[in-house]
C-alpha cells in the first residue's frame, strides 16, 4: 500500500488512511490525442455571452436552463490560482422557456467566483438544473456553492463551508452518489496545491454537508486553467469511484467511499511517465493528458 504524506496534518490524517483492498486494476495504455474522442460540436451560445469572464465557458443545459456563463470580471479577489486575477462578480442565466429574460446574480463586494466553469446538474432530480460554482470571500477562501432558478430569478440554493482564509481555493471533482444513500452528492478537492483535502458533500439545502473523512489528492496545478484533472467512474452494483492524481500529480489513485464510512483504495497506485495535465471520463476509467504532451488511456478493471 502506498505510504501518503501528510504534509498539513500529519497527526489527524494518520488515522485516516485509506484502506488498501486493491482488489482492481488500474491500467495504462498509450492513446491518440484526445483517446480518439472527438468534441460533440454544440449550438452557438447566444450574443450576450460574449461578454463572459475571459477564458471561462459557456455551459448549455437541457432542462429549465438553456444556457449559464460567468460575467462582470473583477480583480477584486488577486489570486491566480486559475492564471489570472480576473474572477467573475455575476452568473447570467438564460431560462429554457420561449421569450424568456436573461437573469443576472451579483455578488457582494466581499465575494468572487473563483471558477471558469459553471456545472449544470440536475442534483434532487426534480427536473430543474442546479449550477454548481466556486466562490471566493475576501477573508475566509472559496466555498463550494449551488445556485438555481426560483420563481424565475436566480437563487443560492446551498452552500458548503469555507476553505479557511484567504487565497485557499477548491476545486471541484464530480457529482455522483458516493454513499449510496439514492441521493446525489458533489466531491471536491478543498486546497489541492498544498495539501488536497478530497471531501464528499450531501446537498442538503440551505447547506452542502462534508461526510467523508479527508484524504491527501490534487486535482489542480498552480496557475494553469485546466480544472479537470480527477475523474468519477460509475460501477455496476457498487458505489462510483474516484481516480484521482496524487499530491505530486505523476500517480493515480482509484478510491471509493465505502461502508460504515471510509476510504477504500481499490488498486495499487499507478505511477505515471510525468504529470498530469488533463483528465477527461471515459467508459470504464478515463483520458489522460500528461504534462509531456503523452496521451494515454486508463481503465480500472475488476
Ligand atoms: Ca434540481
Ligand atoms: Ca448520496
Amino acid at each position: 500500500m502506498r505510504i501518503f504524506s501528510f504534509s498539513l496534518l500529519p497527526a489527524l490524517l494518520c488515522a485516516l488512511l485509506p484502506v488498501g483492498s486493491q482488489a482492481s486494476t488500474l491500467a495504462l495504455t498509450a492513446a491518440h490525442q484526445a483517446c480518439g474522442v472527438n468534441a460533440i460540436a454544440s449550438a452557438p451560445p447566444p450574443p450576450a455571452a460574449q461578454q463572459r469572464l475571459a477564458q471561462s465557458q459557456v455551459t448549455s443545459g437541457v432542462r429549465d436552463i438553456a444556457w449559464v456563463w460567468l460575467g462582470s470580471p473583477t480583480s477584486r479577489y488577486p489570486h491566480a490560482a486559475l492564471g489570472s486575477r480576473q474572477h467573475a462578480a455575476s452568473l447570467h442565466v438564460l431560462p429554457s422557456l420561449a421569450h424568456a429574460q436573461l437573469q443576472t446574480y451579483s455578488l457582494p463586494l466581499h465575494r468572487v467566483f473563483e471558477d471558469r466553469i459553471p456545472r449544470l446538474v440536475d442534483l434532487d432530480g426534480d427536473g430543474h438544473d442546479e449550477i454548481i460554482l466556486v466562490e471566493a470571500d475576501a477573508l475566509q477562501g472559496a466555498a463550494l456553492v449551488v445556485y438555481g432558478l426560483r420563481n424565475g430569478s436566480v437563487a443560492e440554493l446551498a452552500r458548503g463551508p469555507y476553505a479557511g482564509s484567504s487565497f485557499r481555493w477548491l476545486n471541484p471533482v464530480g457529482v455522483a452518489d458516493f454513499d449510496g444513500d439514492g441521493l446525489l452528492d458533489l466531491a471536491s478537492v478543498t486546497t489541492p496545491h498544498i495539501g488536497g483535502v478530497l471531501t464528499l458533500h450531501h446537498y442538503r439545502p440551505p447547506r452542502l454537508e462534508p461526510y467523508a473523512r479527508p484524504t491527501d489528492v490534487s486535482n489542480h496545478r498552480m496557475g494553469e486553467l485546466e480544472q479537470q484533472l480527477a475523474v468519477v467512474v460509475p460501477q455496476a452494483n457498487q458505489r462510483p469511484v474516484i481516480l484521482i492524481p496524487d499530491m505530486q500529480l505523476t500517480a493515480l489513485q482509484a478510491l471509493r467511499w465505502d461502508s460504515p464510512g471510509q476510504w477504500t483504495e481499490l488498486a495499487r497506485p499507478l505511477a505515471l511517465p510525468a504529470r498530469v495535465e488533463r483528465f477527461t471520463p471515459l467508459d470504464g476509467g478515463g483520458c489522460l493528458k500528461l504534462t509531456d504532451g503523452s496521451w494515454w488511456r486508463v481503465i480500472l478493471a475488476p
